[in-house]
């Protein structure tokens, strides 16, 4: 089902795509794809959880159609993940072996994935319940979670999408963004291998890059907002998106004068959606529909949503009242790795997922997001990333006494997370480059205030809204 567009008989049949997916330097063709991922699902098939350090390359996409194609669930790691978030998420999730490439230190067993190796038996399609990705992302508070997500809710998130954004084996999909997160890998990866569109993946999201890419026929391009605001200050590259059919933006809020900055240099007005790692993507503007500054659209096929103030009661539609965001829909998660309380949390009880998102809706079904409703929850350059999982660390560095982690406005990153500490003897950058060592790179403090106390109430509790 996933895989519908590598069908091994098409191959067969000589509707070979020589350049599929390219990323960097790599090129792979369908067959390429489809041989070498065979040749690893049949030495991986029987387990249950592996592990893909998931670096931009040829080796992430076929450690990954493998497991697709065998049945096995993926747990994609971030490739900067320092020793504390690689402890947990190995141990969390269970994985009983690397893929490709694995991190010094890991003593789980390795399964090399072979680009050139061929393997051309069939596999059994698994059933579409069975949980294709084990995907960690962040709380308020504590370690990350791992989002179980089905093959049924991918396959159903990637066609809603190809509706919306009328996405057809004729485009060529150009992005830069990491591999192990909704927005990179599910739609960025399994997206053009379920449609038939080639990829062409830049590595890193420059906007250099992207204009070389544009040039090479790039027709429907991703990015998250930081991606479109640094393409926006390199008007040469800019405009060298012209050509596209589309540009995305998403996983945080496109500011409005990066919005009509971009519209202005490509002539393209950006196409904004809205999705978490637990839903997919539930909210779109549409290709053949209004594309509205600081708007993300109404939902995707399959999608209901309802607005809820603190009471639990209804919202008026009226493009201002604000409510927590709840939605339902086919390529919803499957509830948090063996955490059956967070899970339970996160529904009400009469079925919708709380997004933990503040929105308003207008009449004709536009939606805005407002916020979050948690200030602990930090979008950082489109990572997400939880205040608390930041101060344990911190809390971890010899002379720490306190720390409280909060999210400011940034104009580059959306919000760069600012670190208030209080400890004897510290240094700044010892400690940014101990949170970029322990966790991973992208969720170090970009700045480190040191100070002598924390504001806190009177039952002792720190008061970020004082910080921030
Ligand atoms: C700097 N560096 C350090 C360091 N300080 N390394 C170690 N220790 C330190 N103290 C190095 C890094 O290794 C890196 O090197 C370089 O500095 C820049 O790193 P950075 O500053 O972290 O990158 P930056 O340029 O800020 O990244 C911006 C970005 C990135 C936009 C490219 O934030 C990004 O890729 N974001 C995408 C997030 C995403 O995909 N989210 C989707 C979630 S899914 P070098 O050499 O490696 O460059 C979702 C659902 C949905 O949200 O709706 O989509
Ligand atoms: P993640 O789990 O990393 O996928 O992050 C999901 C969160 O990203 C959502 O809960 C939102 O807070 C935020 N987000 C995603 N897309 C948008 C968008 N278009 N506008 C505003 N926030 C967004």
């Amino acid at each position: 089902m996933l895989l519908s567009s590598l069908n091994p008989l098409a191959v067969a049949r000589g509707d070979d795509m020589p350049d599929a997916v390219r990323v960097g330097d790599a090129t792979l063709s369908r067959t390429d794809i489809l041989g070498a991922a065979g040749a690893l699902a049949k030495r991986i098939t029987g387990a249950q959880r592996v592990a893909v350090l998931a670096t931009p390359s040829a080796s992430t996409v076929v450690a990954i159609v493998g497991c697709l194609l065998a049945g096995v669930t993926v747990v994609p790691v971030p490739p900067d993940s320092g020793p504390d978030e690689l402890a947990h998420i190995l141990s969390d999730s269970g994985a009983q072996a690397w893929l490709g490439q694995a991190p010094e230190g890991s003593d789980l067993p390795v399964v090399p994935v072979r680009v050139h190796a061929r393997d051309w038996h069939s596999h059994p399609e698994p059933h579409p319940s069975s949980t294709a990705f084990v995907l960690y992302t962040s709380g308020t508070t504590g370690p990350p979670k791992g989002v179980l997500l089905s093959r049924r809710a991918i396959a159903a998130g990637v066609d809603a999408l190809a509706e919306v954004w009328g996405w057809t084996s004729k485009d060529i999909l150009v992005h830069g963004l990491p591999l192990f997160h909704v927005h990179g890998l599910i739609l960025g990866v399994l997206g053009p291998l379920r449609i038939g569109s080639r990829l062409i993946h830049t590595v890193k999201p420059t906007p250099q890059a992207y204009a070389e890419a544009a040039k090479a026929g790039g027709s429907l391009f991703f990015g998250v907002p930081t991606v479109w605001s640094r393409v926006v200050e390199d008007e040469e590259s800019a405009r060298a998106l012209s050509s596209a059919r589309l540009l995305v933006s998403g996983s945080a809020a496109l500011p409005v004068p990066v919005f009509e900055r971009l519209q202005e240099l490509t002539g393209i007005a950006p196409v904004e959606r809205y999705g978490m790692s637990e839903s997919m993507l539930t909210l779109s503007t549409r290709v053949d529909g209004e594309r509205r500054p600081g708007w993300v659209g109404t939902p995707v096929r399959g999608v209901e949503t309802r607005l809820r103030d603190e009471q639990g009661g209804d919202v008026p539609h009226d493009g201002e009242s604000i409510g927590g965001l709840q939605v339902r829909g086919p390529m919803l998660f499957d509830g948090y790795l063996d955490r059956p309380d967070a899970t339970a949390e996160s529904w009400t009880e009469d079925g919708w997922f709380k997004t933990g998102d503040v929105a308003v809706t207008d009449e004709g079904g536009f939606h805005r997001i407002v916020g979050r409703e948690s200030t602990d929850l930090i979008k950082s350059g489109g990572y997400r990333i939880g205040a608390g999982e930041v101060e344990t660390s911190l809390l971890g560095y010899p002379g720490v006494k306190e720390a409280a982690v909060v999210g400011l406005p940034d104009a580059d990153l959306g919000q760069r997370i600012v670190a208030y500490v209080v400890g004897e003897g510290l240094d700044e950058e010892a400690l940014i480059a101990h949170v970029a060592g322990q966790l991973s790179v992208h969720k170090r403090p970009r700045e480190v205030r040191i100070v002598d106390g924390l504001p806190r109430n009177a039952m002792g509790k720190v008061q970020k809204k004082l910080l921030a």
